[in-house]
């Protein structure tokens, strides 16, 4: 799209920012017929609908809660008359999973992918001066060539169903903020930063993408006070003495855009950049050149009644808990998190491995979650029909993820699959491309990695050697030889280790996830499954093999909190495996975690020879 940019908006001397959010209308349309009836314009019967948050969990009845269809949301809002002459945008941080929007009844925006921004200009669409109509057409229903895959079903009363081939529920609603920009005609749509540490200071290379051709500077500020300039769409900025961006010791210069006409400010743009290198280097992640041990969760957006809803009150406990508990890092499990949370991981000096919504990707009965789904025999999820259409959703989230979150001091890797279905033929032929994109996409060419599931070993996995490092998915003692076969589990599980250190060719390995459901409420003494005491022994056994095995350099436990999913017989009320209860409680892990963290020194494994 012309002028397209993902920028987070801000407000400046040339730009303007009304937030959208509040109470809004809502009405389902099962029968998909809103369209033709011209709802556009006006819903029939409308309830009301706050924004953000997913609309699930309001409901008392159960088939308004599993909804799956198409279903509307409408506002009203006023265009100030002072904003004509700049371009008018409508964004949104995301609708989960596709969008079709309307102002005035005109269609100005269709969009896939639940969990990225778009905008739609209105400029031409608006009455100033006016109270305007926004309109949006949902739809929340799941099919094999989207991100994330599943499968819509049909009920024998003809209700559809949601069947997600992935474990968190299909939540579904506006789930990020909406906003109401005025822009400048002329205006900054991107830019980019890499980072350089230098003796005495750093060098910041920048890129300013524009739609004009009038000049650009470039300034950064020590809180007001400026350290650094340039002009040019490209350059480099030198600061001397650079306070850098370090974990759990952030630091963030303002970073300031211009264009001007030689005299006028034609438009400004304002962000923060946090400078800091992060590389895999010999085995080790190095931040600023200093061995980093990753220590963390897989985390979900995920709350009580406002399910995937951005809820910064959510955000912000979580952050406290992380610092709490000594975690320094965490995966953007299984889609890219709203903006705000990258912003404050950008302030607290968090590290984020950033995950695109490529999950399910695994036909087969391992699809446990619903009892309906899968077919029972094994499909290459890369040979299908439908494979190049998913290729394309996924280079397109892919590049939406990357345009988005480039500029982030905390983001060090991309995530580009979470448990695809790697060991079938048409692995490399699907895997390659979109390695090759997040390298071509990122100037600050991050790492990238994937999240293995078991079962992918390291003679069988068809995609491993295109991670620079390895991020592993492992439930040694709990899908496999729990409880009192705990001990048989170790045992196989320093064996697959001994054979990932055959492949291993200097890259670091982490885990993205391992973990044992748990009931809060209950205590066993000795210890059975879903107790507290034996989270805390399967915690240990998985400890002391990470422990001996110098190529292991992170551990993200599976999951920061309880989440929903699916009912089914695999989840009691959702996954149990939170270190913390959904409503951000500890459970005994957490202390066992918070004495392990806080102990282990920054640079754990530092020192560690790989080989
Ligand atoms: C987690 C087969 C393992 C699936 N993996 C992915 C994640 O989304 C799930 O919640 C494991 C689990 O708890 O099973």
């Amino acid at each position: 799209m012309e002028n397209k940019s993902l920028l987070y908006p801000c407000a400046s001397a040339a730009r303007r920012v009304i937030s959208l959010d509040g109470m809004w209308r809502f009405e389902f349309d099962p029968e998909s017929n809103g369209m033709d009836a011209g709802w556009g314009v006006g819903l029939p019967k409308p309830i009301s609908m706050p924004v953000p948050a997913s609309f699930c969990d309001f409901f008392t009845d159960k088939e308004s809660r599993e909804y799956c269809g198409d279903f509307w949301y409408e506002t009203d809002f006023f265009v100030p008359g002072e904003w004509s002459g700049k371009d008018v945008a409508i964004r949104f941080g995301s609708v989960t999973h596709r969008a079709r929007v309307f102002v005035n009844g005109v269609e100005v925006a269709n969009h896939e992918g639940g969990f990225l921004p778009f905008d739609a200009n209105v400029t031409e669409i608006v009455r100033y001066n006016q109270y305007n109509k926004l309109t949006v057409l949902a739809n929340n229903e799941l099919n094999e060539y989207m991100l994330p895959a599943g499968q819509t079903n049909t009920l024998s009363n003809g209700k559809k169903v949601a069947a997600p081939y992935f474990d968190f529920y299909n939540y579904a609603g506006i789930h990020r903020p909406v906003k109401l920009l005025a822009l400048p005609k002329e205006r900054v749509l991107d830019f980019e930063v890499t980072h350089r540490l230098v003796d005495g200071g750093a060098e910041v290379d920048y890129t300013v993408t524009t739609n004009g051709s009038h000049d650009v500077t470039v300034e950064v500020l020590d809180g007001t006070t400026k350290v650094a300039e340039a002009s040019g769409k490209t350059g480099t900025l030198k600061i001397t003495n650079a306070k850098l961006w370090n974990v759990h010791a952030a630091y963030l210069y303002n970073f300031v855009i211009r264009i001007t006409d030689g005299h006028a400010v034609i438009d400004e743009y304002f962000d923060k950049i946090g400078i800091r290198t992060f590389e895999v280097k010999d085995g080790h992640f190095l931040l600023n050149g200093k061995p980093v041990y990753l220590r963390g969760f897989g985390k979900h957006e995920d709350s009580d009644i406002r399910g995937r809803g951005l809820d910064l009150a959510t955000v912000k406990r979580d952050y406290e808990l992380m610092k709490w508990i000594g975690a320094n890092c965490f995966r953007t499990s299984h889609y890219p998190y709203a903006e705000e949370l990258y912003q404050m991981a950008d302030e607290e000096g968090f590290l984020i491995i950033d995950e695109v919504p490529a999950v399910g990707f695994m036909q087969s009965t391992m699809n446990f979650l619903a009892a309906n789904q899968g077919n029972g025999k094994k499909v290459g999820y890369f040979e299908k029909e439908t494979t190049p259409k998913l290729l394309e959703n996924h280079k397109a989230a892919l590049t939406d993820m990357i345009t988005r979150d480039k500029n982030h001091a905390s983001v060090i890797a991309w995530s580009i699959l979470n448990e695809p279905q790697c060991t079938s033929e048409g692995t490399e032929a699907y895997f390659k491309p979109l390695f090759d994109l997040a390298h071509e996409l990122d100037p600050q060419k991050r790492p990238r990695t994937y999240a293995i599931v078991m079962m992918s070993l390291p003679n069988n996995s068809k995609g491993q050697q295109f991670a620079d490092f390895i991020s592993l998915n492992r439930y040694y003692g709990w899908y496999v030889m729990g409880g009192m076969c705990i001990v048989d589990a170790e045992t196989a599980f320093r064996k697959e280790m001994d054979g990932w250190a055959q492949v291993l060719n200097g890259r670091p390995m982490i885990f993205t996830e391992y973990g044992a459901d748990t009931m809060p409420s209950e205590h066993k003494l000795p210890s059975v499954m879903w107790s507290q005491e034996y989270q805390n022994e399967y915690l240990d056994m998985n400890h002391n093999v990470f422990d001996s095995y110098g190529f292991v350099q992170g551990e993200l436990v599976w999951n920061f909190a309880d989440f929903q999913t699916t009912e089914g017989i695999m989840r009691a009320n959702g996954n149990k495996k939170g270190i913390f209860t959904r409503q951000r409680q500890p459970k005994d892990a957490a202390f066992h975690f918070r004495a392990r963290w806080t102990g282990l020194p920054v640079d754990y494994k530092g020192d560690t020879a790989q080989f």
